[in-house]
């Protein structure tokens, strides 16, 4: 992508915090216009161009400097950051803050019929989930072997179709889970939206903007409160 002189700020496209991140930037003064065809919208106002996106390209939009900003759930940052260590990839960026949205949990569950004591339970079973490895981590910390049945959709349905034991998925309400006939038996990571900045040089007109918005995000949330 060519270098520009505005900042550029990553938010997802369509999804559960997409109206959410952009009523958070109108809220810090930040004036722009969705067109639901396009990629970029161009702030009015300011020197900002927000691109929409699919949630799970931010975090390395972010760490490949392809943009300064991101909004993007704690669950999808820390996955990422994971994979890119495992193959050697850029995976640093910089949490400015957590925001006041986008709560979940990620969680093991299994069918009601399973009689579930610890973790250890699930020693040799197969686990559905789309964070293989925020999963692995925690199966390794606690000593288990598991395998694995990576789905990027659906993995709620995995157990009663027969492709897995038990599901590591993202909770909010629990109604997903009690609706497919699953008992949630522990929490592995707890998040938030956050934003996040790229650690590649900024100019210092852009870094200037970034601590503008920053500084009116805090007041906003602060508000909000
Ligand atoms: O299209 P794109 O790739 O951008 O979006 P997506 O479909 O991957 O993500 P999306 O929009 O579903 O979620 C974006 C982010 O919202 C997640 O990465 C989380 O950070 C956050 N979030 C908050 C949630 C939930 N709550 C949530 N409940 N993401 C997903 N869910 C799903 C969950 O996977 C399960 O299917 O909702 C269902 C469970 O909800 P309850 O209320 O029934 O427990
Ligand atoms: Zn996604």
């Amino acid at each position: 992508m060519i270098e520009s002189n505005r900042l550029r700020i990553a938010i997802q496209k369509s999804g559960r915090l997409s109206k959410d991140s952009q009523k958070l930037l109108k809220s810090c003064g930040v004036k722009f216009n969705v067109n639901e065809q396009r990629l970029i919208a161009h702030a009015d106002n300011m020197p900002i161009d927000l691109l929409r996106v699919r949630d799970d390209d931010i975090p390395g939009l972010v760490m490949d400097g392809v943009v300064d900003l991101g909004i993007i759930g704690e669950n999808v940052l820390e996955e990422e950051q994971l994979e890119r260590q495992l193959v050697n990839k850029p995976a640093e960026c910089t949490k400015l803050r957590e925001l006041d949205f986008g709560a979940c949990r990620l969680s093991l569950a299994v069918p009601n019929e399973f009689s579930y004591n610890d973790a250890q339970s699930l020693e040799g079973l197969r686990i559905a989930t789309s964070y293989p490895n925020i999963l692995r981590r925690f199966m390794q910390e606690k000593g288990i072997n598991y395998r694995d049945c990576m789905l990027k959709g659906s993995v709620e349905v995995a157990p009663r179709a027969g492709l897995a034991d038990g599901i590591c998925d993202l909770v909010s309400t629990g109604a997903t889970l009690e609706a497919n006939g699953l008992y949630e038996t522990e929490v592995i990571y707890r998040s938030m939206a956050c934003i996040i900045q790229s650690t590649q040089t900024q100019t210092p007109s852009k870094q200037a903007l970034i601590d503008k918005i920053l500084s009116r995000v805090n007041g906003v949330i602060r508000a909000r409160e």
